[in-house]
């Protein structure tokens, strides 16, 4: 029908993801601390289901991986050796670029959980907060048409 007014807030990527990593940190952090009484959702994703806390904290500790000098952050120089052990496939140089939104040369743990909130909510396509074995199956699925980091 004409006239009829529909709001649509459209955010850029760049927007949901810092907002995303803001908000997920904390809880990452404090992931085996004791539930506030009167919580009653369950700590753990339904049975099969993975949070977004365990998502971000997984891949999180895969990318740290590369963090040979163990300084919490990955450079360049890292992110490229570990590359070239064959983690990731496309050019690694791109893809740093991309993981490395301020632009300081180095892979910080902000950037990276910007970086998995933001496709924590790409895989979740149902949008229950929790990827199911089938959204982390068809998942596995895209990663190997596409270069994982892009
Ligand atoms: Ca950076
Ligand atoms: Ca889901």
């Amino acid at each position: 029908m004409m006239g009829t007014s529909i709001v649509v807030t459209v955010k850029t990527p760049y927007q949901i993801t810092l907002a995303g990593a803001l908000l997920l940190l904390p809880t990452v952090a404090s992931a085996q601390a004791p539930r506030a009484a009167g919580d009653e959702r369950p700590a753990a994703a339904p049975r099969g289901g993975m949070t977004a806390q365990e998502f971000i904290a997984r891949r999180e500790r895969r990318m740290l991986a590369a963090d040979t000098d163990g300084d919490g952050r990955v450079s360049k120089t890292e992110f490229l050796a570990a590359a070239a052990q064959g983690k990731g496939r496309g050019d690694p140089a791109r893809r740093f670029a991309k993981l490395d939104r301020n632009g300081d040369g180095m892979i910080d743990r902000l950037e990276i959980a910007a970086m998995l909130a933001h496709r924590f909510a790409r895989l979740d396509t149902d949008g229950d907060g929790s990827l199911s074995a089938a959204e982390r199956s068809a998942a596995r699925m895209a990663a190997k048409r596409a270069a994982p980091e892009a």
